[in-house]
């Protein structure tokens, strides 16, 4: 203790002080731009900002560990003898390391080939599952009636040995009578117990079903796709009849787990009311109803899907027409440059060049493992292109738009990237 520079404990606490609201802030948003219930309430408007923010903070947290590596060793000596601090501490530096490396791949999304950015974000939201409540915990148990009295009662600054937690020395602590009534022990404990337990009930059963899908493409090999497809898929009958090369799925069929993405409430569809329409600047403009629809010739084929926020599904099996049968049964008017498709949620629109458009995997898709696409998943139809991010893959589609200026995509509008190639 003699040895202490002065300033070295305010310097930990200042940095303890500041990582605490920053992760408190990170975990905020964090939660605002995964948490499914939550999502939905962030407008398109708000996400792009809160991901801001998130990735800021997490850069701001990167520099406080550098700022506390020089501190660590002096640190480390001093809880030497505290088991449960240094645990703590290995703990969370584990934990704001591992989120940091992994939200720098997340962030430098489009750097990293996608496994990279899958195996981030499973890192990244299973240090979430274990971090949150770790740290609500820790500082719920450090609110100053939950402390021991012993260590509450000191005060001086000089008696105190770990400037983070408060805890005495044990010099300190010897100095200080003080016989503990065996019933405040209890009570303490009783309250730190139930914390925990209140905690674990509260958290495990949505960890376990995140284990279960979020982590389907790579810790289990089940094949995952559309939870429950088979129900009421989209409200679309009759069924479309599933080609031979779409029944026989690929390898078992998809890898990996949809998150169900939507900017509006989900929209419903009736067969008898539904259309889809493709005009703008071609010769022959067109609309189907359902059944007209599913007699276009449909082919199948196997890719993967990308969103852009980290998450995989492998070795789709999509049956779908293909994009450029379509445009060129509509015939193209020479003026016609780009492609612009919109969603039947009456909000949701992207756009695609038309070399983009004529790539042979771009895809208006209609069932997805031999099965019909479930309307959470965009069915009945929904646009493929595994080449790029998923937020060109609009879901819902009802009307393709040959255009000749080009058009800013929903997200694209909102912060999204208008390249969204996939760099694999
Ligand atoms: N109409 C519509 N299409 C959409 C979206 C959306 O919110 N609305 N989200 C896009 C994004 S960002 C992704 S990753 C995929 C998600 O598809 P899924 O909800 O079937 O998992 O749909 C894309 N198409
Ligand atoms: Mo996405």
């Amino acid at each position: 203790m003699s040895k202490r520079k002065p300033g070295f404990g305010k310097q930990l606490a200042e940095l303890h002080r500041w990582n605490g609201w920053i992760v408190l802030i990170l975990a905020i948003t964090g939660l605002l731009l995964s948490w499914e219930t939550v999502r939905g309430w962030l407008s398109g408007h708000f996400r792009n900002p809160v991901k801001q923010l998130h990735i800021i903070l997490g850069i701001l947290s990167g520099v406080l560990i550098f700022l506390y590596l020089p501190l660590m060793k002096r640190h480390l000596k001093q809880i030497r003898q505290r088991p449960k601090q240094k645990g703590n501490l290995s703990f969370v530096m584990v934990l704001l390391i591992g989120w940091l490396l992994s939200g720098i791949v997340l962030w430098q999304i489009r750097k990293f080939p996608p496994e990279w950015a899958n195996g981030a974000l499973i890192v990244h939201d299973l240090l979430t599952w274990a971090g949150v409540p770790y740290i609500i915990y820790h500082s719920v148990t450090r609110i100053k009636w939950m402390k021991k009295p012993e260590r509450r009662a000191i005060k001086t600054t000089d008696a105190i040995d770990d400037p983070i937690t408060q805890a005495p020395s044990v010099a300190a602590h010897t100095k200080v009578p003080y016989s503990e009534p065996t019933p405040w022990i209890n009570r303490r404990q009783f309250l730190r117990w139930s914390l925990g337990a209140a905690l674990t009930v509260a958290i495990a059963p949505s960890f376990f079903r995140w284990l279960t899908t979020a982590t389907g493409g790579t810790i289990s090999t089940a094949p995952g796709g559309m939870k429950d497809v088979s129900d009421a898929a989209n409200g679309m009958l009759p069924n479309p009849t599933p080609l031979p090369d779409s029944v026989n799925v690929v390898g078992g069929g998809a890898k990996g787990y949809f998150r169900v993405y939507t900017v509006t409430p989900l929209p419903t569809f009736d067969s008898k009311t539904w259309s889809f329409t493709i005009n703008g600047l071609v010769d022959k403009p067109a609309t189907w109803n359902w059944e007209q629809f599913l007699a276009l010739s449909r082919t199948v084929q196997v890719s993967d899907f990308h969103c852009v926020t980290g998450w995989s599904v492998y070795k789709n099996t999509w049956e779908g027409i293909p994009l450029s049968a379509l445009l060129k049964q509509a015939g193209l008017k020479s003026n016609a440059k780009f492609v612009k498709f919109y969603s039947g949620d009456g909000v949701y629109t992207d756009t695609l060049t038309l070399e983009q458009a004529n790539m042979d995997d771009v895809m208006v898709a209609v069932l997805h493992d031999g099965k019909p696409i479930h309307r959470d998943y965009g069915g009945p139809v929904r646009l493929i292109v595994p080449k790029m991010y998923a937020y060109k893959s609009v879901k819902w589609l009802d009307r393709i738009e040959l255009i000749d200026k080009d058009h800013i995509g929903y997200w694209e509008e909102r912060g999204y990237d208008t390249d969204a190639w996939v760099n694999t």
